[in-house]
């Protein structure tokens, strides 16, 4: 059977959506070592079933808690994942939907509160976001059900990511990136090889963690080492999980300056 998930920062729709896409759920109780409920449900249109992660900000958790999204990417193999972001905060959401676009399972992005957005100004341009992620973006008004059944109607079309899509050029760090990726290779059951490499080098600790007794961690501290050495001489930052975070940065950067305009943002107000 199908399984999708939905993956998002906090108060991004996620729920909301959650409860509109699907007939019927159960809570399956709470996730493996945390209090965190968690949900699963019969999509609407009998495609399968839909999961609802823990918001977070980043794959990189600073509490048990956030530790569920990245636990459920490196144990499952979900059929695509639904990436909802919010589009009057799109810079900020995305520095996750990158590690989810490089995790290289078929990915839609919602793009929700699109209401939000319009009301303060911000344009925010699905096409021309479709076109520069490479995956298919809907707009979306969670709360009033705006875009469900677009998202039902996509879920078993989500094409798969290819390899080259989303590559980001890490530069010096290439090589320690593939060096790593070969001393996961001999791991079975693990995802994209890439991306569990970035992971590591970043220094998640969840997939430290998982990975501590299956690999040789002198030799990926030793390939990391170098690398930093690497790009000291360079003159670029000097920790590599710093040097991933910047280049992904760039990266948003340009997106948003060609998918969002904010010149006619309204001031922001507190009430
Ligand atoms: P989650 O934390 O990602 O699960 O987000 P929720 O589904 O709990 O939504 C957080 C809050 O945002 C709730 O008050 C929702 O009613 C509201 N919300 C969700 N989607 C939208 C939307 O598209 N527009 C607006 N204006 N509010 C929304
Ligand atoms: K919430
Ligand atoms: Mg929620």
């Amino acid at each position: 059977m199908s399984s999708f998930a939905l993956v998002g920062n906090p108060n991004t729709g996620k729920t909301s959506l959650f409860n509109t896409l699907t007939t019927s759920y159960e809570y399956v109780g709470n996730w493996a070592g945390v209090t965190v409920e968690k949900k699963v449900g019969d999509l609407k249109n009998g495609g399968g079933q839909l999961v609802d992660l823990p918001g977070i900000y980043s794959l990189h958790p600073l509490s048990r808690d956030e530790g569920v999204a990245a636990s459920y990417l490196m144990d499952e193999t979900p059929s695509a994942l639904i990436n909802i972001v919010d589009a009057s905060q799109l810079e900020r959401n995305l520095a996750l939907s990158v590690q989810l676009l490089e995790y290289g399972r078929p990915m839609m992005l919602g793009l929700n509160m699109m209401d939000v957005a319009k009301a303060r100004g911000i344009r925010v341009d699905p096409e021309k976001l479709q076109m520069l992620l490479g995956i298919p973006v809907v707009p979306l008004v969670a709360r009033t059900g705006k875009g469900s059944s677009e998202i039902l109607g996509m879920l078993p079309k989500i094409p798969e990511i290819s390899p080259s899509q989303i590559k980001l050029d890490y530069g010096i760090a290439e090589a320690a990136i593939e060096e790593t990726g070969k001393l996961i290779a001999s791991v079975s059951g693990l995802p994209d090889h890439r991306w569990v490499a970035l992971q590591l080098l970043a220094q998640n600790p969840v997939i430290v963690e998982e990975l501590a007794s299956k690999i040789d961690m002198d030799a990926v501290n030793r390939i990391s080492s170098n690398c930093e050495a690497q790009l000291r001489q360079a003159g670029l930052s000097s920790a590599l999980p710093e040097w991933i975070r910047s280049v992904r940065n760039e990266f948003i950067e340009q997106i948003c300056s060609a998918a969002v305009d904010r010149s006619s943002q309204k001031p922001h107000s507190l009430t």
